[in-house]
């Protein structure tokens, strides 16, 4: 086994795996390399590819010191496949399997399905760098810019990540879904992105960091359950992931924490005390807490649906088989069997929405899901202590799981915020009190102008308290110049 700790940079494609003694797969890699930077090209970040970005590059896979920081021009990245250290005598940790030694190739009776997960993972990497791809040119500050093109490039290392799995793992078809990952687009007609979430456009900056702090935290826990992984090249993979990841969700949790800060601010300097005093929060020049309220009611549902059927086989067989386990699976203290335990369930019986014990192993998909929720409630703390603090009356709160869902028990339902079951007529009656309406989203649209000077920052967002890697405040985050 080549030693992880040492990252090979000489190559193409930097590497701790060792891809110099593997020809095989490194020919298969070379081979992928041009079609997706012909990809990150035309589909990648609009019109800044040329200009000297202050992006982090991964530098090593051990706890600290694992990045560095300099000026890239994007299609110079080095996207590099970057395993975790593997763990001595590491067993699967869960499932018919538990106990026995991680595998370290694939179970073929599992094959199947492992190559499912890793596509499923793999094609929401490209498709957010696809949905957010026109964002550069309304850019707040050009650190928020920065921070863009950073989750971007690292959305791309992520398809790396999952792209390599496939190369080395899973021969022939492993290549044809690669391939595949380059070919199908978000949103596209005939050849979509796998999961809902990852069709939706991505139109502004609100809802950008949005976006990072709800979807990306879905990448959160589905990274989080694919790194107890019996196949501990997954693993590995995974556990290095989310080092990165957690940027992601740093984005979107200050850059929302920072508009809010905005509004309170200029509401208090105009003697505004109402929040729902809309029109006038708009004069300002800022965005009123309703809408974020409704962007938040938005993004949190669309995520949900990217959990699955709350009661699902194919859950239950990926955790039984070993592949997939719950966040934190190493943390509970049960059998990580579940062959006898029971789950409580939300379901929706009779026109109620209902709690039911099912048996947990078919109920993984939920378990994930509430512990999302508690995970995206932390962060939602934070905003609110900030609204308090500043003495307006307003609370972010996240809406009922029933609410807007496409996926699952309530996909045929519709409920208020609360989750009160509501009729067809009343939903459409009161729908654009809850969710953004297109008079919402062309105010928020008409905010968006860019602001591209060192130190400078949009009107509706404030400026971060720290720069990145302890820039000063007029740093030059991405150098206007080719
Ligand atoms: N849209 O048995 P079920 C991230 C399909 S985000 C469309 O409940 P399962 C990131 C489902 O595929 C994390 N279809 O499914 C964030 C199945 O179809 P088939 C991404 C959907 O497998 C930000 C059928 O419905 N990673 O990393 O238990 C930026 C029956 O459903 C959807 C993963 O998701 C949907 N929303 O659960 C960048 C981890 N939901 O097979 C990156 C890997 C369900 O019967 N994926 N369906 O034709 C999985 O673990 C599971 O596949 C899912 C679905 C949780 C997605």
């Amino acid at each position: 086994m080549p030693d992880s700790t040492i990252i090979d940079y000489d190559g193409l494609i930097p590497n701790n795996v060792g891809l110099n003694e593997d020809l095989r797969v490194r020919k298969a890699l070379e081979t992928w390399h041009p079609g997706y930077i012909d990809w990150w090209k035309s589909m990648g970040p609009e019109g800044f590819q040329d200009f000297p970005v202050f992006l982090r590059t991964a530098i090593g896979v051990g706890s600290d010191g694992w990045a560095k920081y300099g000026f890239v021009k994007m299609p110079d990245y080095r996207w590099g496949i970057l395993l975790a250290p593997a763990v001595e005598g590491r067993t699967i940790p869960f499932g018919a399997h538990k106990g026995e030694p991680a595998w370290q190739e694939v179970p073929g009776e599992y094959r199947a399905m492992l190559r499912r997960l890793l596509v499923i993972q793999g094609d929401t990497e490209p498709a957010s760098v696809e949905q957010q791809r026109h964002l550069g040119s309304t850019t707040p500050s050009l650190y928020d810019m920065r921070n863009l093109f950073q989750v971007n490039v690292e959305e791309g290392r992520h398809l790396w990540a999952m792209v390599y799995l496939l190369q080395k793992y899973f021969g022939r078809d492993g290549r044809e879904e690669a391939d595949d990952l380059l070919r199908r687009r978000s949103g596209h007609q005939d050849t979509p992105r796998m999961l809902g979430a990852f069709n939706e456009r991505t139109p502004d900056w609100l809802s950008f960091f949005m976006f990072t702090f709800f979807t990306d935290r879905d990448g959160k826990m589905q990274l989080g359950a694919l790194a107890q992984s019996g196949f501990d090249p997954l693993s590995r993979t995974c556990r290095f992931m989310l080092t990165e990841e957690a940027h992601h969700m740093f984005v979107g949790e200050s850059g929302i924490t920072r508009v809010i800060q905005r509004t309170v601010e200029a509401m208090k300097a105009a003697g505004i005390d109402d929040p729902y005093e809309i029109e006038r929060i708009r004069a300002l020049g800022v965005i009123d807490l309703p809408t974020l309220q409704k962007k938040a009611n938005l993004h949190f549902s669309l995520t949900l649906d990217l959990f699955g059927n709350e009661i699902s086989t194919n859950a239950a067989n990926a955790f039984n088989s070993g592949l997939k386990g719950r966040y934190r699976e190493d943390k509970i203290d049960d059998d990580h069997q579940l062959t006898s335990s029971f789950y409580p369930v939300l379901r929706q019986r009779d026109g109620a929405i209902i709690n039911e014990d099912v048996p947990e192993l078919s109920a993984l998909n939920m378990r994930l899901r509430d512990d999302y929720v508690v995970d995206a409630n932390d962060g939602l703390t934070r905003w609110n202590r900030l609204l308090k603090t500043s003495g307006v009356n307003f609370q972010i709160t996240l809406p009922h799981v029933a609410f807007n869902r496409r996926i699952g028990e309530f996909n045929a339902i519709h409920t208020d915020t609360q989750g009160n079951i509501l009729t067809n007529e009343a939903w459409e009656a009161t729908k654009e009190t809850m969710l953004p309406s297109t008079a919402d989203n062309e105010f928020i649209i008409s905010l968006m102008q860019p602001v591209r000077e060192p130190g400078q920052y949009a009107g509706w967002i404030a400026p971060p308290r720290y720069g990145i890697d302890n820039m000063p405040g007029d740093f030059e985050y991405v150098r206007m110049t080719s």
